[in-house]
Parts: C-alpha cells; structure tokens; sequence
C-alpha cells in the first residue's frame, strides 16, 4: 500500500544513545540491540473510522523510536499494517449502506493525513491485510501439513492453530490461563465454539459466510484470514523473525500479540527448525481515556485528529499534548491539556526566534538521554522548557547559535517542528 510523505529529518551534531524500552514478555525496561538497521513492527488501524487520539498517541510512541534509533545512527527498517478486512469493517459498512471497500479506503487514506499533520515518520512497508492474503493462505497450509493447525469438522471450513503444540504460549503477555479466557472471549476470541481442541485455540482461517467476502484458501476452502496470522505473515514477509520492536496498544498484549508471536514461532520452526523469538522486545503503549473510559471506536467517546485539525487545531500541539504523558501511562484526553500544549508551544517557537539562546549542549544531551531511557518524553519536555525559560530571561551564559540547534533537536527528537528553524551552523562532532 501507499504510506505517507516523510518529514524533513534534520541531522544532529553528535550521535543520541542506546535505546531502553520495556518489554512486556520480560516485565522490565530493556536495552535495544538493534543491527545496523532496526527493525519495527506496529500495528496499523482497522479502517472503519477515523483516526482518534488514542491511536496518534501509540503510532506517536513508536516515532519516537523510530527517532531515538535513527538519532543513534542506526537505519529502521519500520512495518506497518492496515487490517482492511475484519467484521468490524463489514459490520459499520453495512450499517451504513456503504461497499467496506470504500469505506476502508477512505478512512486510510484519512489515517495517512493526519500521520502526515503529525509528522509520524512513515513506514518502508505500508501493508494491507488483504493483499497479504496469499501469503497468508500458503503460510495456514504450512501449518495444516505440519500438523499443528486443523480444519473444523462441521463444514465451515474454518481453521485453528492448536496452541497445546506451541511451546511459548504465554510467554508473551505472562497472563494465566483464567487471564487468557477472559480477554480472549472480550477481545474477538470464541472459547465456547463447538469442536476446537482448546478453548484458547485461535482462528487462523474463516470459511466464507453468505454473504461476505472471501478469497481462495487453505486446502481450496474460500473464506478470510484471521487477524493474528496476518500480522505474523506481514512481519516475517517484510522483516523477518527476531525482530527489535513490536509495537501497539496495550489491548494488544493478549490475545493478538500472544497469537501472532506463535504463530510466527511455529512457521520459523517448521520452516528451518529456527526457535524464536519473533519480536526481542514487546513494548506497549497505554490506553488514552476521554471521561473516565478506554476511547475506543466500539464505545464511541471518540475525538478525532481529523476533526481538530478541520477546527484549525495546530497538530503539533496535539502531538505536544500527547507526549506530555508517558507513553506507559494510561492518561485522559482534556481541553486543559490541549491548552497548555498549545501555550508551551507559543512559548518554544518565542524561544528560537531569539537571536541568542541559553546552551544547546545540554539540551541535546537531555533530550537524548530523558528519549533513550524508555521514552521518557515529559521529561524531555521539561528539559525543553527549562532551556526556553532561560532563553526568553535573556540571564546565563547565551550562545548565539543555540535557537537554531535547539530547534533542529526539537524537531528530529520529539517531531515537533517549530516553524523554519534558523540555518544550524555545522558543529563538530562530541
Ligand atoms: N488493526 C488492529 C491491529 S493489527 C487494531 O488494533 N486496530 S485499531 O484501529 O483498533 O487500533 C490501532 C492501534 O491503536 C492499536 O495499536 C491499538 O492498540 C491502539 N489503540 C486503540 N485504542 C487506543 C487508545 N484508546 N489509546 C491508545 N492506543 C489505542
Ligand atoms: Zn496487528
């Protein structure tokens, strides 16, 4: 699929350091070991809406990633899907009267604007579920021959992945079994279908439905995919298994990145005798709330991106806003917010505008250093602040070339651009 336009990337004197994320498989914050180029793997959108505040803060995140690994020197090799089929998909198209094609389009090619207004950096590979479906089917057979996934014996065609034969079950999420039932049933799952070995037991192919859309499958039954296997396909298709980063919302530790990482496992297995992992490092971001409640397209407390920006909202204070909490804090959208977003703002573009500046060199470094240790972007914020506080006192030491670096660092770090930063003069390295 088509991904977005890219935001100009200013270079920065000196090299940012190692990345630290936590990761939710091992429960605490770990360094990144990421080769020459790293490799990230976020779950994209289901397009039957638009983008809403709680999905800018996650893909927000993960730029930040993105950002520290690219500031670190490395290359990113980043992956992001589009999950264009999936009932909620079918479910709003027809309650609307409209073709899921369309609606599916649509609400993508909304997603793209407002990761273009945010200055998300976009991803190499931009790929849809359905036209990942052929290797989605070759990579079901795999599993069928192997033995560890089976067709349901009632005549819908339906198949599962028998989890009782993947050994690293749970290892990602941790959650225990009763755990596991719950969140599986609310999230999509079906524990109580008739005929599967496990209740945990995944669907990894939907026979075709009267009246739905379907493509050739697995053992020539036509139908859909699942939605853990199309995530496991993309990322092993794109970037392969062992991978630096898989990203998303904290609603997707269980089931769909327990699943997808099985899944993933058992293919890498059967392929090459390869063991995993498929991702190093799990890393979630928390649920954005709006009134007390998880914002979610199904409880419909939604505010939307699209909609704040046609209100002639500046996107860079909606980013600023978001990445006031910490990613891992689950936190509430407010007005309030969006205010001091937009005064900090005014108050950092007045600072680089300044023909002199109090030192860059330790906002650099702070910035990097608050960044590289688990996204810490309040406290990079607040290093921001400081330095903009003591720029517009005109008191301290001033340098004269600090606004523009300041603004260059601002801009590559945090993703923040403060209008035309003034030319940065080339600084040695250190
Ligand atoms: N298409 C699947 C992933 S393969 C999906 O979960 N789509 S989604 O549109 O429901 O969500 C897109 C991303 O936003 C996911 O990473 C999800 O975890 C995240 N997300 C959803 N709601 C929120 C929220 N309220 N706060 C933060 N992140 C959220
Ligand atoms: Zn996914």
């Amino acid at each position: 699929m088509l991904s977005w336009p890219a935001p100009l990337l200013p270079t920065l004197p000196g090299t940012g350091s190692v990345l630290k994320v936590h990761d939710t498989a091992r429960g605490e914050v770990v360094p990144t070991t990421p080769d020459r180029t790293a490799r990230m793997y976020v779950c994209g959108i289901t397009p039957y809406d638009a983008t809403h505040l709680g999905h800018a803060a996650t893909y927000l995140a993960f730029d930040l990633v993105n950002r520290v690994w690219r500031d670190a020197g490395h290359a990113v090799h980043y992956v992001q899907n589009v999950t264009d089929i999936d009932d909620p998909l079918l479910e709003r198209a027809d309650r609307d009267g409209e073709d899921w094609v369309v609606l599916a389009m649509r609400e993508t090619a909304l997603f793209r604007e407002d990761m273009t207004a945010l200055r998300v950096l976009p991803p190499e590979d931009y790929v849809g579920a359905v036209e990942s479906i052929p290797r989605v089917v070759a990579h079901i057979e795999t599993l069928l021959d192997e033995g560890l996934a089976y067709v349901l014996d009632d005549g819908t065609g339906d198949v599962y992945h028998d989890i009782s034969q993947a050994p690293g079950f749970g290892s990602e999420s941790r959650y225990d079994e009763a755990t596991m039932l719950r969140f599986f049933a609310e999230r999509g799952g079906d524990p109580d279908r008739a005929g599967k070995r496990q209740p945990l037991d995944p669907v990894l192919w939907r026979g075709a439905r009267p009246g739905e859309p379907s493509w050739p499958g697995p053992r020539g039954t036509a139908g859909r995919p699942g939605w853990h296997i199309e995530c496991a396909a993309i990322a092993l298709d794109t970037i392969g298994m062992g991978f630096d980063v898989q990203g998303g919302g904290s609603d997707l530790i269980f089931p769909h990145h327990e699943y997808s990482a099985v899944h993933a496992e058992a293919l890498t297995a059967a392929a090459s005798g390869e063991k995993g992992p498929f991702a190093r490092a799990y890393v979630h971001a928390a649920m954005i709330g709006l009134d007390g409640e998880k914002m979610s397209k199904s409880r419909g407390n939604l505010v939307f991106v699209s909609k704040l920006r046609g209100e002639g909202v500046d996107p860079m204070a909606i980013r600023l806003a978001l990445l006031s909490g910490h990613y891992r804090t689950d936190r509430a959208w407010t007005p309030a917010l969006l205010r001091e977003a937009q005064e900090r703002l005014g108050t950092w573009r007045r600072a680089v505008a300044q023909d002199t500046g109090a030192p860059a060199g330790p906002v650099l470094h702070g910035l990097r250093d608050r960044l590289a240790d688990d996204l810490d972007s309040p406290g990079a914020i607040a290093v921001v602040d400081a330095w903009a506080a003591a720029t517009i006192a005109g008191t301290g030491e001033q340098e004269e070339q600090a606004p523009a670096i300041v603004c260059d660092a601002v801009d590559a770090l945090l993703g923040v651009a403060l209008d035309s930063c003034a030319e940065a003069p080339a600084l040695q390295d250190g």
